[in-house]
C-alpha cells in the first residue's frame, strides 16, 4: 500500500555541541540551543521542526511533492545547512509519500554567519569576550572565551560548500591577523 503522507527524521549534529570524541553528548539538553530546522514545500509552504533534548527533529505528516523539499538548519555559531529532500515517490501514477532523512552535520566557527570563517569571526568572538552572546559562544556553555575562538582556528579560511554566495575569506582587519586574536585569548 502506498503511503498518503511523507515523513521526515533528522539529528542535526552541531560541532561545537558535540563531545571531544563528535558524538552526542547525552549530558546536554539540545532544545536550549537554538537549533532552528525549517522544511520548506516545494509550494513554498514552511513547517518549522522543534530539536528533541537529544537533538532530534521529525514531521510525519507531509504532503509528498514530485520535486524537493528545501532543508535549513541554522545553529548559532554554525555554517547553515541546506539540502534539498526527496519526499515524494513517482511512478504509480500519483505521487506517494515516502520517508527522508537527512546527516546535517554543521561546521563551527562561522559567528557572523557569512558562509566563511575567517579573521572577522575572530574579532567578533574577541569582541564578545566575557559575555553570553550566544552567536560568539560558539559552544554554549554560557561564556564567550578562547574555547570559542579555538573552533575559529580549527576550521579557519573553510568556506560553507552549501551555501549560493561565495564569501572571500579575509585575513587581516585593520591590521590584525588570527594571530593577535588567539595571542589575547
Ligand atoms: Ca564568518
Ligand atoms: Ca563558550
Amino acid at each position: 500500500m502506498l503511503n498518503a503522507q511523507s515523513s521526515f527524521t533528522a539529528r542535526p549534529a552541531a560541532e561545537a555541541l558535540l563531545t571531544k570524541d563528535y558524538a552526542y553528548d547525552t549530558e546536554r539538553d539540545y532544545r536550549l540551543d537554538g537549533i532552528r530546522t525549517e522544511l520548506t514545500a516545494p509550494d513554498g509552504t514552511r513547517r518549522t521542526l522543534d530539536a528533541d533534548a537529544a537533538a532530534r527533529v521529525s514531521a510525519g505528516d507531509l504532503a509528498p511533492a514530485e520535486k524537493p523539499y528545501r532543508l535549513e538548519v541554522r545553529v548559532p555559531g554554525h555554517f547553515t545547512w541546506t539540502e534539498d529532500i526527496d519526499l515524494g515517490l513517482t511512478g504509480y501514477g500519483a505521487v506517494a509519500g515516502t520517508s527522508g532523512s537527512s546527516v546535517a552535520s554543521l561546521v563551527a566557527g562561522d559567528v557572523n554567519g557569512d558562509d566563511v570563517i575567517d579573521v572577522r569571526d575572530a574579532a567578533a568572538v574577541y569582541d564578545a569576550r566575557g559575555t553570553a552572546r550566544r552567536s560568539a559562544d560558539i559552544n554554549h556553555d554560557g561564556t564567550v572565551d578562547g574555547k570559542d575562538l579555538t573552533w575559529v582556528v580549527t576550521n579557519y579560511l573553510q568556506q560553507n560548500t552549501m551555501a549560493d554566495r561565495f564569501t572571500d575569506p579575509v585575513k587581516r582587519l585593520h591590521g590584525r591577523t588570527l594571530e593577535y586574536y588567539t595571542a589575547r585569548m
